[in-house]
């Protein structure tokens, strides 16, 4: 990414010149980015967003692979704070697919009229905190400036997306991409020989889409997931009028749950109950939409132990029943990581690709790729020629969206050097040392908006009370970060989530430190410790 600025600016007359004022710069016009819009102007406050993309949306611009959907229910995922939102818009599935969400976020964006306040092709190169003024300046990578007093980092946490450093890709003489950067236009891959590398919670939804359309699918799978039937359908106008009707009974639920989904958790344990009860349900809840038979399942399958392998062993049978081929068949069964330990891909069809002639799976742990040729790409033990190759390589999680930016404290110290050993923030949303700087961390583990809208508020009101006070600058601790640090590094080592090697940990990206990405609290927590923290005057900031 270019840089047009020096490695420690300063902020002089000179670059005063030609550079925009707001009271709040935002950067993304995703779910996130555009939620903070609407909330800080209708503060009365001049508000500028500033967006890489062409249009709103974030993740739901870029990831248009086909087979993009949400796994969580589509009503659940909508902003909650308009009534007449709520009730103007028709979701026409239960998971909603990349388009549908995308005109969910356009409808939105127009309703409340905030293009208005969003620049688009905008990407912001860097950040500098102006120490003598407090405010932000920011560089565009067009060579546009601005200025604010807060700078709001709405960047997304699944946003940096990641290709593996493989010898040769600038050979490659067919067409490739990222999932995350899916070309507008679509790619053509009917009748063509594709390669996916990649078989997270992407790579299931785009291979089971494109399987029908292209000449020959070769997928290359590192570790095997544990992936549940999604059961998706359309809503008709009954369910429609009934989850409109219902729709603070949904929310309220969703405020209960440690991951804001609606999935009640059964506070039984698996163990507790009797082995024919305990099948019952397991098979009850797999048959069910959704997230429900991995979240309103038996606490303990969500603790490493008996009931977490119980239902692995369960899941494992459900996967091995669906593949023909046996030997395809345990290649596609986990057996490395716990049930649970990495994000659960829904799907659709999925384990029924590799019962057609046209797919092929390649172990790529077994024969690892040794690099991309021109025509494809050579294993240890085969070449496999390939016109499209497909990169379903996920994203440098949470903080690599912030520290591709190159954003400047007060001393010249660069974000990029504060997180080298992973994350360093009080509760995600300030780092000591870059005042007025709210980075909006993603939920790590939840369901999105439900987690960004109380966040959102948060910042609101304290930006509002700071104004009531005539105050203009405020900075987290290094002691309530270091505390904060500790209390991740803690309570995040016991989470089923920190086992596995995956962006839940920063452990998908090479050299990255593992640490826990997101909060190891439940959100009614999080929520709570929030509140606290404002109660008593913000609490662990220092306001001035
Ligand atoms: P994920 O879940 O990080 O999955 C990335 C996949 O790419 C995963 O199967 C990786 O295997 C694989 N990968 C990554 N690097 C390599 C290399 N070098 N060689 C082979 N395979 C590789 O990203 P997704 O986009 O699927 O999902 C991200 C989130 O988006 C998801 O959690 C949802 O919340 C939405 P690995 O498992 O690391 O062995």
């Amino acid at each position: 990414m270019g840089n047009p600025i020096q490695r420690t600016p300063t902020v002089g007359k000179d670059m005063m010149e030609d550079v925009e004022q707001f009271d709040v710069m935002i950067i993304g016009a995703g779910v996130t980015g555009l939620y903070a819009l609407y909330r800080l102007r209708a503060l009365g406050l001049s508000v500028r967003a500033f967006e890489a993309g062409g249009g709103v949306g974030g993740t739901w611009y870029w990831n248009r692979y086909p087979g993009a959907r949400f796994d969580s229910e589509s009503y659940t995922y909508g902003y909650s704070f308009s009534e007449a939102l709520l009730q103007e818009w028709d979701w026409q599935e239960h998971y909603a697919a990349q388009p549908e969400t995308e005109r969910y976020l356009n409808y939105v964006a127009d309703k409340f009229d905030l293009r208005r306040d969003i620049r688009f092709h905008a990407r912001v190169a860097s950040a500098v905190f102006d120490e003598g003024e407090d405010r932000w300046q920011v560089h565009l990578e067009d060579g546009h400036r601005a200025r604010a007093r807060f700078l709001i980092t709405a960047v997304g946490s699944l946003s940096a997306y990641y290709i593996p450093d493989f010898e040769g890709l600038d050979r490659f003489t067919g067409t490739w991409c990222h999932t995350g950067r899916w070309p507008a236009e679509g790619m053509d891959l009917a009748g063509k020989r594709v390669g996916v590398i990649g078989t997270g919670a992407t790579g299931v939804q785009l291979i089971t889409e494109i399987a029908n359309d292209v000449g020959h699918l070769t997928v290359f799978q590192r570790t095997a997931n544990y992936c549940a039937p999604l059961r998706n359908g359309p809503i008709d106008p009954a369910t429609q009028r009934q989850i409109k009707a219902s729709y603070p009974d949904i929310f309220q639920k969703c405020r209960e749950t440690a991951g804001s989904f609606i999935h009640q958790v059964d506070p039984r344990s698996a163990m507790d109950v009797a082995p024919d009860e305990r099948l019952e349900q397991y098979e009850r809840l797999w048959a069910a939409p959704g997230f429900k038979k991995w979240l309103a399942n038996f606490h303990d399958i969500m603790v490493p132990g008996k009931a977490n392998e119980d239902y692995a062993a369960f899941v494992r049978q459900k996967i091995r029943e669906r593949v023909k081929d046996p030997v395809v068949a345990e290649k596609l069964v986990p057996k490395d990581h716990l049930f649970g330990s990495k994000r659960l891909p829904c799907e659709s069809g999925y384990y029924e690709v590799y019962n057609r002639d046209n797919v092929l799976l390649v172990d790529v742990r077994e024969a690892p790729i040794e690099r991309i040729t021109p025509t494809g790409i050579t294993t240890r033990d085969a070449e496999y020629a390939l016109d499209v190759l497909i990169f379903a390589t996920g994203y440098d999680a949470v903080t690599g969206s912030l520290t591709r930016i190159d954003i400047h404290g007060t001393g010249g110290q660069t974000l990029q050097e504060k997180f080298a050993e992973g994350p360093r923030t009080y509760m995600g949303i300030q780092s000591a040392g870059f005042p007025n700087l709210f980075t909006m961390p993603g939920a790590g583990a939840g369901n999105f908006t439900r987690g960004c809208e109380p966040l959102v508020e948060w910042v609101r009101d304290c930006i509002g009370s700071m104004r009531a006070k005539g105050l203009t600058r405020i900075e987290a601790t290094p002691q309530a970060e270091e505390a904060w640090r500790a209390h991740v590094a803690e309570a995040g080592a016991t989470l089923l989530r920190s086992k596995a090697n995956s962006w839940f940990v920063g452990a998908n990206i090479p050299g990255k430190a593992r640490f826990l990405l997101g909060s190891p609290d439940s959100a009614p927590v999080m929520r709570a410790k929030r509140a606290e923290v404002a109660a008593q005057g913000y609490a662990g900031f220092r306001l001035q």
